[in-house]
Parts: structure tokens; C-alpha cells; sequence
């Protein structure tokens, strides 16, 4: 029986061969259910088995196509079924999306993600990116796209074109996912992300947390993503941002633990992905970012804006990164040690 790379595993006799321990959801729980401190003790030495706790990766977003999308994901301010502050945006033109991609680098990103308000991209859309992956990528930058559901070929449009990584969430528990959005099903993201691992892409799949979910549900969403098979290579962990006019402008506050608990749980259950303290820095004091990285986070989204909302500006990043002794994926090879990263 040929498998398809992006399977979900399941326990039963159906996969012979998973690469990796199949996670259930009680044994998730278990771990979120640990002793605060022995959870993220644990995570360190997971993290520090297959990582240089030193490092991390910094990626800055761009979002290229801003809002209208017709989509009607509960959390989204560029959802055209909320009604938010948001002003909408034709796609950029490339020379303008290369001037920002070209000052990120200069800053010390590794990689340039950009983002699409779109349902999915159309060919002439997957064309127009192409031609902007291929500017971005001549620059010696990783490059990142996430534009939506994919139809057949369009992956390997893009992988052609120089992308490196897609994104695509899975946002939420799978059995929760239609309290949250109702125009797609947890399986369409299934067979989008099954479309990209065929085309050679690397994926960069996650959630958030936040959402008035219960642990049982962070508990799903994290099993859901290391059942991938193989596993993610980036796992973005977002706190929800809360923007007013969308139906969860108003969800309550996650106490700072549970959000390290889904860090650290994240690490242990993918131990060789990049775990990504995602959305919602602005609003993380620095020594629960500091906490985060302890529990196995290695990587950010590094620059002052996320898609349409804030993110901490690089300079306070650089100095919270020298009070930590952390430094950017790369430079902390022998005779680096000590490097900053430019501003
Ligand atoms: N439209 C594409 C899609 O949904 O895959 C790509 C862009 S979409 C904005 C990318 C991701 O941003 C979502 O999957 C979600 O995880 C995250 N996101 C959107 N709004 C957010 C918010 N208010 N807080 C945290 N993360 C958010
Ligand atoms: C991801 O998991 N988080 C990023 C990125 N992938 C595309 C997006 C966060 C968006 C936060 C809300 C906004 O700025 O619009
Ligand atoms: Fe559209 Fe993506 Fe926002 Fe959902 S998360 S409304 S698909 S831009």
C-alpha cells in the first residue's frame, strides 16, 4: 500500500512503519498535566538533545495581500466577514516587496514569510507570487509563502519558483475546528498540506492557543500536529491577538503557564521541529518570552508587524537577545560566539 508522505498516523496496523511515536490525545493531556516545572524541565533536555539552545531562527513576515479574504475564521482581522479597521490591499508590486525583504535581511533575518488574505491562490495569482518568490529568493534569503488552499500543481509551481517553506495552520483541536471557522473543514488543510510535502515543499504548520479553548482542546491541536507524518519543520505556537470586530475580539485571557505548558509539550512531542513563539509577543512580558525559550522555542517572527498587527520591534528584540545570550540561527558557530545581529 503506497502511504501518502503527509499521512496522519494513526495507532492502527494501516501505517507498519511510522517514522514517529504516534501521539494520543490522553497521553498529550498527560504531559500538559505535568508539574509546571518538571514539563519544562523536560522540554529543555529535549531541546538541548537536538538543538543549540543558543539559536534561534528569525523569520519576518510581510503580509502581501491584505484582507477582504472570504473566509470566516473566528479569529482573522482580514476575514471580509468581520467587520474590523483593517483597509485592504491589492497584491504588492514586487520591486516593493523586495526593498522589504532586502531590509529584513539586513536586520539579521534568515528567512521571509509572506502572506496572502486569499481562500486560495488562482493560477494568475500563483504566477504573480512566482515571479516575487523568485526576486526574494535571488537574494540569498529562505522564503516562506502562505496563500491559502492549493490546488493540484501549485506546489510544484512554487517549489520551482525557490520556495522553501509553506504555511498552513491546523489552528485548532480537529474537533473543534468548525466552532471556529466554517467555510473549509479540518481535512481541506489535510489535503493542502499532503499537496505540499508531495512537491518537496517544507512544511511550517501550527495553531493557536487563546481561543476559550480547554487544555483537552491544545492538548488535540498539538496531538494533530505531531501525527503529521513526517513531522512539521516549523510549528508556529500563536497566542491569539484579539482585534476588535472579530467574534473572538473578546476571548479570555490564557494564563501565561498554559501558554509555556504549549510551548514546552510542542517540543516534546516534535522534538527536531523549529518551535516558532509566534503571534501575541507584543503582549508577552520578556521574561515569559525568556520562559519560552527555556521550555525548547527557537525561533520568531522578527520585525514590527506580523500580518496587520504588532509584533516587537527589532531593536528591543536584538537587546532582549543579548540579555538572554541568543543568537540568530548561524552565527553561533566556533568564532561567531558574541555576534549581533545587525540593525
Ligand atoms: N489565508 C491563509 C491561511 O489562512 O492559511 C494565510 C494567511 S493566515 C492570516 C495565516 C495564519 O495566521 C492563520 O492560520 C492563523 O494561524 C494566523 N492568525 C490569523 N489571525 C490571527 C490572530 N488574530 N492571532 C493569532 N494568529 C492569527
Ligand atoms: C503563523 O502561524 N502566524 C503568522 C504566520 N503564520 C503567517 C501570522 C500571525 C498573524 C497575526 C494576526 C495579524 O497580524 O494579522
Ligand atoms: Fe483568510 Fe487566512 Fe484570515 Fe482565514 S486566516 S480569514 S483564510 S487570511
Amino acid at each position: 500500500m503506497s502511504l501518502s508522505p503527509v499521512a496522519l498516523r494513526r495507532e492502527t496496523a494501516c501505517q507498519p512503519h511510522p517514522t514517529v511515536h504516534y501521539w494520543k490525545k490522553c497521553d498529550v493531556e498527560a504531559l500538559f498535566d505535568l508539574p509546571f516545572l518538571d514539563l519544562v524541565y523536560q522540554a529543555a533536555e529535549v531541546h538541548r538533545r537536538h538543538f543549540n539552545p543558543r539559536e534561534i531562527q528569525l523569520s519576518t513576515l510581510l503580509s502581501i495581500k491584505t484582507g477582504g479574504c472570504p473566509e470566516d475564521c473566528a479569529y482573522c482581522p482580514q476575514s471580509a466577514h468581520h467587520h474590523t479597521d483593517l483597509a485592504k490591499e491589492q497584491l504588492l508590486d514586487v520591486d516593493e516587496i523586495v526593498a522589504k525583504a532586502k531590509i529584513a535581511q539586513a536586520r539579521g533575518a534568515g528567512r521571509f514569510c509572506m502572506g496572502a488574505a486569499w481562500r486560495g491562490p488562482k493560477p494568475q495569482d500563483v504566477a504573480a507570487v512566482s515571479a516575487i518568490i523568485r526576486a526574494v529568493k535571488d537574494l540569498g534569503l529562505e522564503t516562506c509563502g502562505t496563500f491559502g488552499m492549493l490546488e493540484e500543481g501549485m506546489a510544484e509551481e512554487l517549489k520551482q519558483a525557490g520556495l522553501d517553506y509553506y504555511n498552513h495552520n491546523l489552528d485548532t483541536d480537529p474537533e473543534r475546528y468548525n466552532d471556529i471557522i466554517h467555510t473549509r473543514r479540518h481535512e481541506d488543510r489535510m489535503d493542502t498540506l499532503g499537496k505540499v510535502r508531495r512537491a518537496g515543499l517544507k512544511v511550517c504548520c501550527g495553531g493557536i492557543v487563546g481561543m476559550n479553548e480547554t487544555r483537552s482542546e491544545r492538548a488535540g491541536l498539538i496531538a494533530s500536529l505531531a501525527n503529521l507524518d513526517p513531522q512539521p519543520e516549523s510549528v508556529p505556537v500563536n497566542q491569539l491577538v484579539k482585534v476588535a470586530g472579530t467574534p473572538l475580539a473578546d476571548a479570555d485571557d490564557l494564563d501565561w503557564t498554559e501558554f509555556v505548558r504549549t510551548v514546552a509539550v510542542a517540543r516534546i512531542t516534535m522534538p527536531q521541529s523549529f518551535v516558532r513563539l509566534s503571534a501575541g509577543r507584543a503582549d508577552m512580558p520578556e521574561a515569559m518570552q525568556a520562559m519560552c525559550f527555556l521550555a525548547g522555542a527557537n525561533s520568531i517572527f522578527y520585525g514590527d508587524k506580523l500580518l496587520t498587527t504588532e509584533n516587537p520591534d527589532e531593536d528591543g528584540d536584538r537587546i532582549l537577545m543579548g540579555k538572554l545570550n541568543l543568537l540568530p540561527l548561524g552565527k553561533a558557530e566556533a568564532g561567531q560566539e558574541g555576534a549581533e545581529i545587525q540593525v
